[in-house]
């Protein structure tokens, strides 16, 4: 919200309302331009974020989005949430949209890494802060936005290289791998294939035979892993970047008259419960975890950078990885 000292004595309630933002920790004074936002009216303090969430192509989107949801009704904050159905363009202009309305905080998960320096700097010329959630730009010009939230998803697609190298140490022959990416140009298809392949790179008995876009869908998922499938006859292992495209291609491989898990050993990212019970039911061999509930600190962060205080340029989350034994054991707990 934005109320100006002009705003203030027009209206002849400034000890008033200027003692009310004193007790409100002068967040409302943040801001130096004027006019009311879109959400409050004058004297009401709540902070509008505005979310621009890349769709719903997963379990794993379905728990951010619910995480954010529920994290702005806890601190206060009057959300205004849009989803752009995967596509570039739809966040644009969601974010336009935002910065039209004059909301006080940006915040996007990108769908795709380029393409964003003019929106961004729009958002900037209007002084409204601007978050990164869970995905990355590759703007060159870092003060375009405040800070980024998210994981480290170069380490993932390395954590499940490590878990093949350890399981595979002993074989002879080579061991063939296929790999379903997730959407094209994004940061944890760019991330985790990086960190996979640099990791095998080392091993030459790893090798990968195909890769490529399943979108993060389970459509997506079984679609190309029956490609992959019709086109390879020796299929030993499948890295999916999302548990989605594993648990669509699973049922590719059982059609193909395969039994997952053990003739085509599969390695998958996220640990959404759905991808968990297919590793606790022995069909997926191992998972590394990649966090959804970034809402309570995405909250945290709305409100330093409104209030105006320094946030660090990166905050990572912290993540584990599951073999069969201990997904069964996390399951019953799991709470996305
Ligand atoms: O792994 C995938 C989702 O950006 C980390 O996007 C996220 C990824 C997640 O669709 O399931």
């Amino acid at each position: 919200m934005r109320i100006t000292g002009n705003t203030l004595t027009r209206r002849g309630f400034g000890a008033i309302l200027a003692a009310g933002l004193l007790a409100t920790g002068l967040t409302a004074c943040a801001n130096s331009d004027t006019g009311d936002n879109a959400g409050g009216t004058a004297g009401d303090d709540k902070i509008v974020l505005g979310f621009s969430q890349v769709g719903a192509e997963s379990g794993w989107r379905t728990a951010n989005t619910t995480s954010v949801k529920e994290a702005a009704t806890e601190a206060g904050i009057e959300l205004k949430f849009d989803d752009a159905q995967q596509k570039q363009e739809n966040q644009i202009r969601a974010i336009r949209n935002f910065i039209q309305q004059k909301v006080d905080v940006i915040a996007f998960s990108p769908v795709v890494e380029s393409g964003w320096d003019t929106v961004l700097k729009e958002a900037k010329d209007a002084q409204i802060p601007v978050i990164l959630t869970d995905r990355a730009v590759d703007s060159a010009d870092k003060t375009l936005y405040k800070t980024f939230l998210g994981s480290d998803f170069v380490k993932e697609g390395r954590l499940s290289a490590e878990w093949l190298i350890e399981e595979t140490k002993s074989a002879t022959g080579p061991v063939n791998i296929v790999e379903l990416q997730g959407t094209t140009g994004s940061a944890p298809a760019n991330d985790r294939k990086k960190g996979f392949a640099e990791a095998i790179a080392a091993n030459p008995n790893l090798k990968i035979i195909a890769s490529q876009s399943g979108d993060f869908t389970r459509a997506g998922g079984k679609a190309v892993m029956e490609q992959f499938l019709k086109a390879n006859p020796k299929i030993d292992v499948l890295f999916a970047h999302n548990d989605d495209m594993g648990l669509g291609a699973l049922e590719a491989i059982t059609a193909a008259g395969k039994v997952p898990g053990k003739d085509i050993k599969i390695i998958t990212i996220d640990a959404v419960k759905d991808g968990m019970q297919a590793l606790a039911d022995g069909k997926f061999n191992f998972i590394a975890e990649c966090s959804p509930l970034l809402g309570p600190q995405l909250m945290d962060l709305a409100k330093k950078v409104h209030a105006g205080e320094e946030v660090p340029a990166r905050i990572e989350t912290e993540e584990t990885t599951f073999t069969q034994q201990t997904a069964k054991e996390a399951l019953p707990t799991r709470k996305y």
